[in-house]
């Protein structure tokens, strides 16, 4: 029965995935000094997620847009990040960001407030 519903998860999250792929349209594009400024910031930054989970589809979706080169780590089951998200961040919930800082890493949870931070840092 679990396979069943790990199944249709997995068909409806590619069937997601692919229309976004499909409606995305342009990234946001800046002068080149600009972007690779951001680049280099960005590079402390990563994104711990799922290919299928609609919350990870919606993240990636406002990188893109933004154009932000961030690192996609998958936790699916398996996974060294699934142990490292678990262990480091707390919980097993994806979308999660890693945010490397001078002093320390802090994870951010939640696809919305996700989306709120690198808007605030990069739009
Ligand atoms: N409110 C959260 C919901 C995130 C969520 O439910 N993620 C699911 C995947 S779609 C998850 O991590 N479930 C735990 C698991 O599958 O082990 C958000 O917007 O980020």
């Amino acid at each position: 029965m679990k396979f069943f519903i790990n199944l249709i998860r997995n068909l409806l999250g590619g069937l997601i995935a692919l229309i976004d792929l499909i409606t995305r349209g342009s990234k946001q594009k800046r002068e080149p000094a600009v972007q690779q400024r951001i680049e280099t910031e960005v590079s402390r930054l990563s994104l711990y997620q799922f290919f299928a989970c609609p919350f990870c589809i919606k993240t990636r979706r406002a990188i893109y847009k933004l154009n932000l080169p961030i690192e996609k780590r998958n936790a699916s089951q398996g996974s060294p990040y699934r142990d490292e998200l678990l262990v480091e961040g707390g919980k097993i919930q994806t979308p999660c960001l890693r945010i490397e800082k001078e002093d320390k890493v802090e994870w951010l949870y939640e696809s919305s407030e996700i989306i709120k931070y690198l808007n605030s840092r990069f739009a």
